[in-house]
């Protein structure tokens, strides 16, 4: 009976790679799903199982209290809305777009103005996560509209409900992907280092997995001495890492490899001034004494 309660019109908006697997997932949970996607053609595998098409974007806002939007970026989420006008009134949006908190909150502001609750949404997953326990979405804004739709919104991955300010989502969204950059760039600078002496990207996966895990049980405390403002250390100094990154830049210009990512985390490693220190006595150590 719960189930069967919780079972919802709704209608998505934006059949891309996310759009579509959001829509295929309320499909499968059973949910009446309406779909609109700006370029037709999106939504005939989602018609197959079971989805409406809206022939408009009005009509498929008009066809659901509850309206998920997720397209490219808050600029589309704008072409959207700003033609809908008198529909939206009383209706639920929920905007899973990839933005700002600036955008987020004035998108709040321009969507109740018009007499919608508005739930902004930060999905941590890739399309094919969606409906499993290893997608995370995070939800801002609208409590009304959380605590109402909650089992729906449940069936696309886990919730973390940030509160009422409906940019937080954006920017713990941001915050997340800054760390998954951040990890990704390095292990891809990783890959062409290992690979400059012809050994196999995936054959070091073995070691690099456990290395970052290890690693990453340690940011906590960092966390906590940033918010202490309290740097001193009896793990790893600064000076140390600062003499060892010198390795780094080397090793890439020996084996001809770019350093563009590694040459602008020295200098916030070491400082610009100590980093011409540092390279001139490098530089000195190596000139053969007379
Ligand atoms: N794919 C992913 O792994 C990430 C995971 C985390 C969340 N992101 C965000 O989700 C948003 C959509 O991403 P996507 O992967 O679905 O992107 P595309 O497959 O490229 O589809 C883009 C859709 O946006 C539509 N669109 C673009 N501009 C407009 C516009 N002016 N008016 C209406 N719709 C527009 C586009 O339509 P069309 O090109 O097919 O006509 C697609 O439906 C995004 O914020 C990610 O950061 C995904």
């Amino acid at each position: 009976h719960t189930a069967i309660a919780n079972l919802q019109p709704v209608s998505v908006i934006g059949l891309g790679m996310m759009g579509t697997a959001i829509a295929q997932t309320f499909l499968k949970e059973g949910h009446p799903t309406t779909v609109w996607n700006r370029t037709p053609g999106k939504a005939e595998a989602l018609v197959m199982q079971g989805a409406k098409l809206a022939n408009t974007v009005n009509e498929a806002i008009a066809a659901s209290p509850i309206v998920v939007i997720c397209v490219l970026d808050y600029g589309a989420v704008d072409d959207i809305l700003e033609g809908a006008g008198e529909i939206l009134a009383g209706r639920a949006i929920v905007n899973l777009t990839n933005g700002t908190p600036a955008q987020g909150r004035r998108t709040a502001a321009w969507v109740t103005e018009r007499g919608a609750d508005y739930l902004d949404g930060g999905i941590m997953a890739v399309p094919q996560m969606i409906g499993t326990s290893g997608a995370l979405v995070l939800y801002s804004g609208s409590e009304k509209v959380f605590q109402a739709y909650q089992p729906m919104l449940k069936g696309l991955g886990a919730v973390n409900d940030l509160g009422e300010d409906p940019g937080l989502a954006s920017l713990y969204d941001l915050v997340l992907l800054s760390a998954m950059y951040g990890m990704f760039g390095g292990f891809f600078q990783a890959t062409a280092m290992i690979r400059s002496e012809q050994i196999q990207a995936e054959a070091f996966t073995e070691l690099v997995v456990p290395w970052l895990q290890a690693m990453s049980a340690s940011l906590p405390l960092m966390a906590q001495a940033v918010d202490a403002g309290e740097h001193r250390t009896n793990v790893s100094s600064l000076s140390i890492n600062q003499t060892g990154f010198v390795n780094f830049i080397e090793v890439c210009q020996e084996q001809g490899i770019s350093t563009e990512l590694m040459t602008p985390i020295q200098g916030l490693i070491t400082g610009s001034e100590k980093l011409s220190l540092v390279r001139k006595r490098k530089h000195l150590k190596k000139i053969p004494k007379a």
